[in-house]
């Protein structure tokens, strides 16, 4: 035995179906193994999560501490500076939605330069793709387009966005789409966002040691922080890519493992920022490279995408997708991936050790994401496919002298997304009368019970894509509509969810929407960032009437069931403070019980926001859901259309809860 193979052997080693209902990772992970190469899977086994950590209750926010509390006696001890449990938590809670806000709203900055040198004429790689959409845009925020350029327009429009990030004062552009009832709803609690450098630059100085030390007002600015994100960040990230890549519609795509082809160059995208994969497009398609591909022995260039990168042209343009967060190190066993290029957010540094076992190039492309250990290759707007053309004959030289033996999973699912929400408005009501109208009716006459949005990550520590696939099949069984972003989709879409032909699994009620409309019962929108087409959704329904003033009145929720990263506590309590009850799975990085935790899981309804839910099978969540739509039809006097439900105990025991 070699002594990786030993040092394998010493440590846990769990059976693969325990660790993910994949089965192309679970195939991938028995290989690495079988090499010697363990995954984050492995190391999750191994490495205990820390209690105190997972509760929130340390700090070391000063060099008088760090100070431990203990989660089971919470008001026993305070930090040495006096902070107490609920001081604690909130910072640290705060800190979390700085830094996903950062993530995201940075990520929507970087769409927006790019947007500003299109505009100049700086760019000519990139082009307004959309004007469609960079008009409606424009109209959203009150810029006249009537009679104008495009150009003109697109600076009018730029110079609006760059607000969201700069403004000081004031609010954002964006809250002009907020449901009135719901801005004043904002503008009573002092939650509109300014500019979102103010705002996580103040939710930033506010947790500092011997600051804000009131978890009520720490949890006012996280609020403010979180929506600079979801209505800010995020959102620009959105339009501002659907302007200049196309705003999606339904197409057919391939998804899982087995779209790598044995004879073929494949270069995996992973990350988040289009422009990447974009020009990556581009290049894959150049005549000069595809002869060099095919002089190394080749049949061609085979071009695939992951994680949220892999979603926003999966959405685009139909490229096939090779899988979720998750299932990253597990594609490079295959041995037959050529080059992963990588750009931000959510790229594990495990993967440098499994690209070297296999001699795969991993590439860092932006200048926020080197990895030690990788190549980097810096991508500019500039001069996009300098880059993306090295990248691609890095990858040939990698294919002409592939070593590791290349065993691909065969498993290749087939699913339909890209359903953006200006195609929802077109697809129920068509092109000449295209609405929200049939949507909400269709939950006002009860066939449609409500709308849950299920997003969100994959975790090493919960068994990959089985709380996603359970808990969706629960929800559309209970005819509950799910719209879906970033990885949470590429589970469903393995389980053959994604499809029209999946209606069967619904409710009578949702089924025969589905089967009237053509739609699958799962609708896939985009990357992680595209969630803010679900607030937008949200605030068309109640803009369409009958379902109440205000996004807390509409019965839907929302869930992350396997989520793992500092964005997606960023989308849920902006989601929260839109309006929405949020469940969460896995863990929560608050102590039950405290004033902190009653606070944004009771006392934030009353205040007219949403609040946030916490269970981690995927029944008791979709339970905790399906009792929050019901409490909300039930408050708009809908709950008479829908046949009684008998009910037992667990489900009553949710209601009180919800
Ligand atoms: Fe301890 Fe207070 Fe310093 Fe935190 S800020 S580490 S609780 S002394
Ligand atoms: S990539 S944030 S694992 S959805 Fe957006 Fe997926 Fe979550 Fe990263």
């Amino acid at each position: 035995m070699d002594i990786k193979k030993k040092i394998v052997a010493e440590k846990i080693e769990v059976p693969v179906g325990d660790l993910t209902t994949c089965d192309a990772t679970q195939q991938m992970i028995a290989k690495g193994r079988r090499d010697g190469v363990e995954t984050a899977f492995d190391r999750a086994v191994n490495m205990k999560a820390c209690p105190i950590g997972a509760d929130s209750a340390c700090c070391k926010h000063c060099f008088m501490g760090p100070c431990r509390l203990n989660a089971k006696d919470p008001y026993g001890k305070v930090g040495v500076c006096g902070a107490t449990i609920d001081t604690i938590m909130a910072r640290n809670f705060a800190r979390m939605v700085a830094a996903g806000g950062a993530a995201h709203t940075d990520h929507g900055m970087s769409m927006l330069d790019l947007f500003r040198e299109v505009v100049n004429g700086n760019i000519k790689d990139y082009v307004i793709k959309d004007v469609q959409k960079l008009e409606s845009v424009a109209q959203s925020i009150g810029i006249e387009t009537e009679g104008r350029s495009t150009k003109e327009i697109a600076i009018d429009l730029y110079e609006a966005l760059e607000r969201t990030y700069t403004a000081v004062d004031g609010e954002i552009p964006f809250a002009k789409r907020v449901p009135p009832k719901t801005l004043e709803t904002w503008r009573k609690q002092g939650v509109v966002p300014r500019g979102a450098m103010r705002e996580i630059m103040d939710l930033m100085h506010r947790t500092h040691m011997g600051v804000d030390q009131d978890y009520t007002n720490i949890t006012r600015q996280i609020s403010r922080t979180a929506l600079a994100d979801g209505w800010g960040g995020s959102m620009v990230a959105t339009e501002i890519s659907d302007i200049l890549f196309g705003t999606p519609s339904p197409v057919s795509v391939e998804v899982n493992m087995g779209v790598l082809k044995e004879d073929q160059v494949n270069i995996i995208i992973h990350g988040h920022e289009p422009n990447l994969f974009e020009s990556m497009i581009e290049s894959v398609h150049e005549p000069t490279l595809i002869a060099a591909a095919k002089a190394a022995g080749a049949k061609g260039i085979n071009l695939a995408g992951m994680c949220c990168s892999g979603a926003e042209v999966l959405v685009r343009h139909g490229i096939p997708h090779a899988g979720s967060f998750m299932s990253t190190e597990a594609i490079l066993i295959t041995g037959a991936v050529d080059a992963m290029a990588v750009d931000v957010q959510c790229i594990k540094q495990g993967l440098v050790k499994v690209a070297q076992c296999y001699g795969t190039h991993l590439i860092t492309t932006n200048p926020r994401c080197k990895i030690e250990g990788a190549m980097h290759i810096e991508f500019h707007d500039h001069d996009p496919k300098k880059s993306t053309d090295e990248i691609v004959i890095k990858a040939i030289s990698r294919f002409k002298n592939r070593t590791a033996k290349v065993e691909i999973p065969r498993n290749v699912n087939t699913g339909v997304h890209g359903f953006s929400h200006e195609y929802i408005n077109y697809m129920l009501g068509g092109s000449f009368r295209g609405s929200y109208t049939p949507l909400n009716d269709n939950i006002i006459n009860g066939r449609i019970r409500g709308v849950a949005g299920v997003v969100g990550c994959t975790n090493a520590r919960i068994k990959q894509d089985w709380v996603h696939v359970e808990l969706v099949k629960e929800l559309i069984k209970n005819d509950v509509l799910v719209l879906q972003t970033g990885c949470a989709q590429i589970a469903l879409a393995k389980a053959g969810l994604t499809t029209p032909e999946a209606a069967h699994l619904a409710g009578p009620g949702l089924k025969e929407v589905c089967e009237t409309v053509g739609m699958p019962p799962v609708l896939g929108l985009g990357s992680c960032v595209d969630n803010s087409r679900i607030l937008i959704a949200a605030s068309e329904m109640v803009r369409t009437g009958g379902l109440g003033d205000s996004i807390a009145d509409l019965p839907v929720a929302g869930c992350a069931p396997e989520y793992m990263s500092e964005k997606a506590i960023c989308i849920g309590q902006y989601f929260v403070a839109s309006g929405v009850y949020t469940v969460f799975g896995v863990t929560f990085p608050i102590v039950e019980g405290t004033k902190f935790h009653k606070h944004l899981f009771e006392e934030y309804e009353s205040m007219g926001f949403g609040k946030w839910g916490f269970a981690v099978h995927p029944h008791d969540i979709a339970r905790l859901m399906i009792a929050h739509i019901d409490k909300k039809r039930a408050a708009l006097g809908l709950d008479k259309g829908r046949e009684r439900v008998l009910m037992d105990m667990q489900d009553r025991r949710a209601i009180d809860a919800a």
